[in-house]
């Protein structure tokens, strides 16, 4: 008998049970949870020591889960906006009242405007395949409603890796132990992937040596044997130089290359334009370290690559990536065990999304919008036709998380706007509904869980039932589609229905595998090949690696987290079929003049202690995240007079917001660094980072350059 089965056994005959769960926040990790249930009531969270990638650890976020399901602050009942919009003062109503209402503003705005006048605004609040990124999707496309496109995260990312790679998962990351040679390229993994950690402080025991590439000396920078500091947004330059030295000096693995890449002539004309002097000056990286990095991640092998998500959101982000991804090919990184490259693994689960979001329901040439464009949408700045007069926000918090925050609050600000939030707290966003509707926590419901950053399907079984009058997403859209008069089957469906038909059973990463098993079992490994490019084999039109992209001829596209088929491939001017490096596009020499007004850069980073926006409000994670913080270098905190721990202003002409100077050598001069989370209405100024940032698309995949970002800093009025 394992651990856990004598636990459990042991609990159930003290009147307690446990039940098995999987996190549902939008991190790498999905962690197996385990819920300890007496008397109706969840009396504490666990890992769930059998699971093999997680090993019964939680995060220091999750660990205190429970504080978030019986927070006082949670929504619990539907809730209708009384005072002015943002004010927050709402009055109880009960569901039959908000439907009705619901459904008889989408009707009126229907018929005045159009189907297309309506917006629905979700993420990856919750990562289930019922709950999740999609669980409206069929019922908006039914509606006619305007499709968004959402590549709030990783589309940039994830478009450079398809156009390379295609759609194949990577390398495992259990598999990391092998490895010899481990590059963490723009990823703070202590922070953000923690479950990686262990796996590769035991390569590291064995022998590995852990490089961080990043701009920012973060805790996992810290940790590192070598740290190399580049320069933002040039990192597609110090790859092509990697390339550069691994070609001159003969060290790529020609056999791999010839039978399993195409384009090797081209990429090694474009790398010839990189030798290390020249990539230096870019990056601030010194010449012997490009050549000492080239050198070791050639020979060093089993070596592998994990990027994060952050080099997209630099204007050449999307093309850095491409550059980054043709390394493991050119030394046969992937020929070994532990060996490769990983960026996020869903691609190989085997989920029908399309079961889910109903792509056949959207009218042949409904609009689409882009979700960092919203503040534009709801201001009219993008001049639409009709103009949004209702969002239906769910598993997202736009007023934080998307960039340009004046221009979504002086939209959510519009009184002719119908504004519906799902949530389970009243984040900013919230207090601007019109119509609030109170979410359930992940331990109130049923899911099956994938992963973006490892290989198991996770059931998420309900160990309380739900608290007030708060439902879950999937349940949430059976009931509008039910008001709305929606007759086709698909809105009929249970959630077990739509599980079975969104996993395709017949796969063969899932041989001998049904529902039945998973929720017994609480989770199962996909079946994938360890070494899945050893002999080429990858999911592209060519086969192999394409150096020399043949999806860029085609034209641009797009392939955000989630697609929905049509958004695939878009017309337009055919993309560079060949990684290149594009200088940050808000500083010199581009704009010169707001480069003098803007002089430093700021880039965003995840927080330690939330999930994006999640947990900043709860006060146990507010502490152990402490006060919203901007790193700044010495020499430019001088410059400013502005001095460690007072409070400073960091804008440019799209907003401001203000946080406490951290001064120190973490950052280089010239950059600035902030993380993002925190709530706008429990900040200093009323405003947090996404006041600054810019929403200008970056190179590939529609992401925002959001990094991409000049400001000034100086001290905040209240200090002097
Ligand atoms: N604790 C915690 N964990 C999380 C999240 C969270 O909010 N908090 N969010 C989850 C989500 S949604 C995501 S997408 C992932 C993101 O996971 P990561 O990608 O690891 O997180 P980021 O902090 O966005 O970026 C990682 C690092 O990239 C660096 N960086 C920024 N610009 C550049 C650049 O131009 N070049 C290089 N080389 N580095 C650069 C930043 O300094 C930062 O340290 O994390 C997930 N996990
Ligand atoms: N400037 C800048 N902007 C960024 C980024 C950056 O690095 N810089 N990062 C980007 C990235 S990587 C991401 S992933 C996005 C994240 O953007 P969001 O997905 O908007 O981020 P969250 O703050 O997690 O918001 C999710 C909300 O969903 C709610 N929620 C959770 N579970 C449920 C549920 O079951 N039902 C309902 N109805 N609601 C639920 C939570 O309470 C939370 O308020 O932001 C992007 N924005
Ligand atoms: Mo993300």
């Amino acid at each position: 008998m394992t651990e856990t089965a004598e636990t459990l056994d042991n609990t159930i005959s003290a009147g307690k049970t446990v039940i098995k769960g999987a996190c549902p926040h939008d991190c790498p990790d999905t962690c197996a949870m385990l819920t300890t249930v007496q008397d109706g009531s969840a009396i504490s969270v666990s890992g769930n020591a059998d699971y093999p990638y997680t090993k019964g650890t939680l995060c220091g976020k999750v660990d205190k889960y429970l504080h978030r399901v019986y927070s006082p602050d949670r929504i619990l009942y539907p809730l209708r906006q009384v005072g002015p919009k943002g004010c927050g003062r709402f009055q109880q109503i009960s569901w039959d009242e908000a439907l009705d209402e619901i459904a008889e503003r989408f009707e009126s705005i229907i018929a005045d405007y159009g189907s297309e006048a309506i917006l629905s605004c979700n993420y990856l609040g919750q990562q289930g395949i019922l709950n999740g990124i999609a669980s409206g999707d069929a019922f908006f496309n039914r509606l006619g409603a305007s499709v968004s496109e959402r590549t709030l995260c990783n589309s940039g990312t994830r478009t450079a890796y398809f156009m390379t790679f295609g759609a194949t998962p990577g390398t495992d990351p259990e598999q990391f132990i092998h490895a010899k040679y481990i590059i963490l390229w723009a990823c703070n993994a202590i922070s953000t992937n923690l479950h990686l950690w262990p796996i590769i402080s035991e390569a590291r025991k064995q022998g590995a040596k852990l490089v961080v590439i990043d701009p920012f000396q973060t805790r996992t920078a810290k940790q590192a044997d070598w740290h190399i500091s580049v320069r933002p947004g040039t990192d597609g330059a110090l790859a092509l130089g990697m390339m550069h030295v691994i070609i001159q000096q003969d060290l790529i693995d020609t056999d791999y290359v010839e039978k399993y890449t195409i384009g090797y002539e081209q990429l090694k004309a474009r790398a010839r334009e990189f030798p290390p002097e020249r990539v230096a000056k870019i990056t601030g990286v010194s010449v012997e370290d490009i050549i000492r990095l080239a050198q070791e991640y050639a020979t060093a092998q089993p070596a592998v690559i994990r990027i994060g998500v952050a080099l997209e959101r630099q204007a050449g982000g999307g093309q850095a990536v491409r550059a980054i991804c043709c390394l493991p090919a050119l030394v046969g990184a992937w020929r070994h065990l532990g060996g490769g490259f990983l960026q996020v693994t869903n691609w190989a689960f085997p989920i029908q999304w399309n079961a889910i979001q109903r792509p056949d329901f959207i009218k042949p040439g409904t609009r689409v919008i882009n979700l960092w464009q919203l503040g534009a949408a709801l201001t009219g700045e993008l001049e639409l036709n009709p103009p949004i007069k209702s969002l239906f926000v769910y598993n997202c918090n736009p007023l934080v998380m998307i960039a340009e925050q004046e221009k979504i609050v002086a939209g959510l600000q519009r009184d002719d706007l119908f504004t519906i939030v799902s949530e389970q707290f009243m984040t900013d966003t919230a207090d601007f509904a019109d119509i609030v509707l109170p979410a359930t926590t992940q331990i109130e419901q049923f899911d099956l869980m994938y992963s973006w950053g490892q290989l198991y399907l996770t059931a998420n079984l309900p160990a309380i039932p739900p608290i007030g009058a708060a439902i879950p997403n999937a349940k949430l859209f059976r009931k509008l589609a039910a008001r709305m008069g929606f007759e086709e089957e698909h809105f009929k469906l249970t959630d077990e229905e739509l599980i079975q038909k969104a996993i395709d059973w017949s796969s063969p990463t899932l041989q001998g595998v049904d529902l039945e098993l998973i929720k017994q079992q609480g989770f199962v490994k996909l079946h994938i090949d360890p070494t899945p490019h050893a002999a080429g084999n990858f999911a592209t039109p060519s086969g192999k690696c394409e150096f020399f992209s043949s999806k860029a001829l085609q034209g641009n596209f797009v392939m955000p987290f989630l697609r929905q088929g049509y958004t695939e491939m878009q017309s337009g001017e055919p993309l560079d079929p060949l990684p290149n490096y594009t200088p940050l596009r808000e500083s010199c020499p581009s704009d010169p003049e707001r480069a003098s007004r803007y002089p430093l850069n700021l880039i965003s980073a995840k927080s330690h202690a939330f999930i994006n926006s999640c947990y900043g409000n709860l006060p146990k994670h507010k502490r152990m995240e402490g006060a919203p913080r901007v790193f700044i270098h010495p020499e430019d905190a001088a410059h400013r007079s502005i001095e460690h721990g007072q409070l400073v202003k960091v804008f440019n002409d799209r907003g401001a917001f203000e946080v406490i100077a951290h001064v120190g050598n973490e950052v280089q001069p010239g950059v600035v660094v902030a993380s993002l989370g925190h709530w706008r209405k429990l900040s200093h100024s009323n405003s947090s980072l996404n006041a600054v940032a810019s929403s200008v698309f970056a190179d590939l995949g529609r992401a925002a350059a959001v990094s991409d970002t000049l400001v000034e800093v100086i001290l905040a009025r209240r200090n002097c």
